[in-house]
C-alpha cells in the first residue's frame, strides 16, 4: 500500500513561506524546505497525546521499554520553552501533553497535524490515551472509542467558526480501533478492555450530568434518565475530548484511536472517589493497551 502525508484542509498553507507552531515553540522557517523539521520528527509514526505531561512522560518512559530503547537519561520535553504543552521523543513514538478539554487539546492538535506535515511523516496515526468517567462497568475498564457522541448526543463534533456553527462528523479510524483491540487487548490482563461508544462533552461537572458543581439545575432523576439514555445508545465512557479529535483527524484524513481509562461508574456517583495510587495503577491500563497495538503496529 502506498504511504501518504497528510494533507491536511488548509490551502493557505501551500503559500505561507514560513509557519510557527507558537504552543510547540517550533519554527518552520521555510515551508518549500523543511529538511531540518525532516531530520528532527520525519521518522515518527504514532502521535500519543494525553491530558498532563508527567503521564505523557511517565508514557516516554514506557514506550523506550517497549521499543527496547536503551536510555537512561531523563526525557527531555522538546516545547519546554513553549511552556503550555509537552512533548517527548521515543524514536518513532510522540508523547504530547494537551491539557484538560476540547478547547486546549484542538490548539494542540492543529500544531501536531502541521508538525506530521512539514515533517513529511508517513501514515501518522493519532491516539489519546486518557481518563474518563464510565458507565455501568466497573472502574478501571479500559474503553476504546467506537463513535463519538458530543453533549447534545449526536455523532458530530460543533464549533463556532466565524460566527456560524459548523458540525463535522466524528468517527475514529475503523482500523485503529480494529487493530487496537486485537493486539491491544489481553483478557489475561485483569482488567476489561472493551470498544462502545464515548460521550465527549465540554464540561466535566453539567455537561457530564454531575450534581455535585458549583451550578446544579436538574434533578438527580433527571441526571439518571440521561446517563440511562447516553447507556442506551452504547455510551460506556465520558469525557472532554473525542468528539473534537474524532472530527479533526477525520477532516484531514489522519487515523486516529481514543483509549481511556474509567476512573467511576457515573450509574454509582459523580465524585471520583478512588485513591491517587489506584488512580495511577488504573493510568498504566491503557499504556499496557496501546504499548501493545504500537508495538505490532511498527513490526509490520
Ligand atoms: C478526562 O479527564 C479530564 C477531566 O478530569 C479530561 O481531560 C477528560 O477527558
Ligand atoms: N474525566 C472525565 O471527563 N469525567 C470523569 O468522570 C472522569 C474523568
Amino acid at each position: 500500500m502506498s504511504k501518504t502525508i497528510p494533507k491536511l484542509a488548509n490551502p493557505n498553507l501551500d503559500t505561507m513561506p514560513s509557519d510557527f507552531l507558537y504552543h510547540l515553540d517550533i519554527n518552520v522557517p521555510n515551508t518549500q524546505d523543511t529538511s531540518d523539521i525532516q531530520q528532527r520528527f520525519g521518522d515518527v509514526r504514532i502521535v500519543c497525546t494525553g491530558g498532563t505531561a508527567s503521564r505523557m512522560r511517565e508514557l516516554a518512559l514506557y514506550m523506550r521499554k517497549v521499543l527496547g530503547v536503551s536510555d537512561p537519561s531523563d526525557p527531555v520535553d522538546l516545547c519546554e520553552r513553549g511552556h503550555r504543552y509537552a512533548i517527548y521523543k521515543v524514536g518513532p513514538v510522540l508523547c504530547v501533553s494537551h491539557g484538560v478539554g476540547s478547547s486546549t487539546f484542538s490548539v494542540v492538535l492543529h500544531e501536531l497535524l502541521m508538525l506530521v506535515k512539514y515533517a513529511r511523516c508517513q501514515d501518522s496515526i493519532f491516539l489519546r490515551i486518557g481518563t474518563c468517567g464510565g458507565l455501568g462497568v466497573p472502574p478501571g475498564t479500559v474503553v476504546v472509542t467506537k463513535d463519538a457522541f458530543n453533549g447534545l448526543l449526536r455523532n458530530e463534533h460543533e464549533i463556532a467558526i466565524l460566527g456560524k456553527l459548523v458540525v463535522r462528523p466524528a468517527q475514529f479510524s475503523e482500523d485503529v480501533i480494529r487493530n487496537v483491540m486485537e493486539y491491544g487487548a489481553d483478557p489475561k490482563d485483569g482488567f476489561q478492555t472493551i470498544s462502545a461508544n464515548t460521550m465527549g462533552t465540554d464540561c466535566f461537572y453539567e455537561g457530564q450530568g454531575r450534581t455535585d458543581g458549583a451550578i446544579c439545575e436538574y434533578t438527580e432523576k433527571d441526571k439518571m434518565d440521561f446517563l440511562q439514555k447516553c447507556h442506551d445508545m452504547g455510551i460506556r465512557n465520558i469525557e472532554m475530548e473525542a468528539s473534537m479529535f474524532a472530527s479533526v483527524t477525520k477532516k484531514v484524513g489522519v487515523k486516529a484511536g481514543d483509549v481511556c481509562v474509567t476512573l467511576v461508574n457515573r450509574l454509582e456517583g459523580d465524585q471520583v472517589t478512588i485513591t491517587m495510587d489506584q488512580k495511577h495503577e488504573f493510568e498504566q491500563r491503557p499504556f499496557l493497551v496501546v504499548g501493545r497495538y504500537v508495538k505490532k503496529l511498527l513490526q509490520q
